[in-house]
């Protein structure tokens, strides 16, 4: 039997030094962990990130209610009452404690932790890897098969990210490799080109990079930040081979009604933006081009770029909750789901989340958090699902490279 024997928790610090929540579940003596990430442009409708909010420590972020309430309130339900194999059993026990929509009684995060490292010891225990314990845990209708997927990495940065006046969050390259090591080695070296050619306009100042390891120069419109990307990949002897998305992040640039992209524009303007960027830049994906209320022009830009194949990414829009999701199915807002397990804050409703997604034809992008840790859980999740995509920041700072490094290592195990 792989009962659950010991939870313990803790507050650590995540990659923007902030704290965060650590969980051990400890089962036949072996220990696992997992930590929960953090956003910085949250969707309102996220699951709740329970903070001390006691200004007395870490200017209230600190994690303490949430450490308590793993090891005083969802300890007590699961040791020695479940197999760590459970998944569903144990994330239901929890959710039920909860009560609430938004977990916002015991903290998404603190429940999150505790799902994510029983979903380890579950791996454990029966001797899988994680991906493939994660893939046996989808619902079989789904029919994916685990892969390795397609980095995108998120090289220049603004929006909340960053401290320039670039209204858009992230500019991604993603390369058109046949493995995972060549699409991370042509990542790199057109991220390494981009420095260069950022320094030699910009100065060596505007190479500092933002919190997701991508340059913050100081531009402003989406324009630059995209000749700048074409002139890397070029430079790099990759035209042609290295495709561009965004996220966009617009809630963060809307006001009473307008878009400040920085120019003031309406939603029916910033639909017609899109599409003129569409036609002159190899943008194959854009995650939350509108405000997280704004279904109807989403499905806008998502008929009116239908031809073009592009994808119309939900992330602040759909939160990796079925019922966002339902409602942009029904108004065809979009074709992919940004996969986000900490929106959500159980294993089983993220993948609840991916199985919907998959059967309204979606696709499915895994996706970091800004404010990250060393934990490389996603990395596994992306293959397990066999979403085929992944965003995890650029190829540099640890907590981003952990994640394409894990990646590595599956994909060498899976061609022995
Ligand atoms: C996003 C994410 C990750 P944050 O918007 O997609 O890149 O940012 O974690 O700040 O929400
Ligand atoms: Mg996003």
């Amino acid at each position: 039997m792989s009962m659950i024997s010991l939870i313990k928790s803790r507050e650590i610090l995540d990659s923007r030094g902030n704290p965060t929540i650590e969980v051990d579940v400890t089962v036949n003596n072996h220990k696992y962990t997992a930590a929960v990430p953090s956003g910085a442009s949250t969707g309102t409708h996220e699951a709740l990130e329970l903070r001390d909010q006691n200004s007395k420590r870490y200017g209230g972020k600190g994690v303490l209610k949430a450490v308590n309430n793993v090891e005083k309130k969802l300890a007590p339900l699961l040791i020695g009452k479940v197999n760590c194999i459970q998944q569903k059993k144990i994330d239901d026990l929890m959710l039920k404690a909860d009560g609430t929509s938004n977990k916002s009684k015991l903290g998404a995060n603190a429940i999150l932790g505790v799902s994510l490292a029983c979903a380890r010891a579950g791996a454990g225990e029966s001797g899988k890897e994680l991906y493939q314990y994660v893939h046996s845990l989808l619902p079989t209708k789904t029919n994916s098969k685990i892969s390795l997927p397609r980095p995108f990495f998120n090289v220049i940065n603004g929006g909340m990210h960053a401290g320039n006046s670039l209204p858009f969050q992230e500019f991604m390259i993603s390369p058109q490799a046949k493995t995972f090591r060549e699409a991370l080695r042509i990542g790199a070296e057109v991220y390494h080109t981009l420095k260069g050619i950022i320094a030699k306009k910009y100065g060596k100042l505007a190479t500092n990079v933002g919190d997701e390891g991508g340059f913050a120069p100081p531009i402003r419109t989406a324009e630059e930040g995209l000749e700048l990307l074409i002139k890397a990949i070029n430079k790099s002897g990759y035209s042609g081979k290295v495709d561009i998305a965004m996220d966009c992040a617009a809630s963060e640039f809307y006001k009473n009604g307008s878009y400040y992209a920085p120019k003031k524009m309406t939603s029916g303007q910033l639909v017609n933006y899109y599409l003129k960027l569409l036609k002159k830049y190899p943008i194959i994906s854009i995650e939350d081009p509108f405000e997280q209320e704004d279904f109807q022009s989403y499905a806008k830009l998502r008929k009116r770029s239908e031809k073009s194949g592009i994808q119309i990414v939900g992330d602040d829009l759909t939160v990796t909750n079925v019922d966002r999701i339902k409602t942009a199915i029904q108004e065809k807002s979009c074709n992919c789901l940004l996969l986000k397990v900490n929106q959500i804050g159980t294993l089983t409703e993220a993948l609840q989340a991916v199985a919907l997604a998959y059967s309204a034809g979606w696709k499915v992008m895994v996706s970091h958090r800004s404010g990250e840790t060393e934990d490389t859980f996603i990395a596994d999740l992306a293959v397990g699902i066999g979403c085929g995509m992944i965003k995890s920041g650029a190829p540099c700072r640890g907590e981003r490279t952990a994640k394409y490094n894990r990646l590595l290592r599956i994909e060498e195990e899976l061609n022995k």
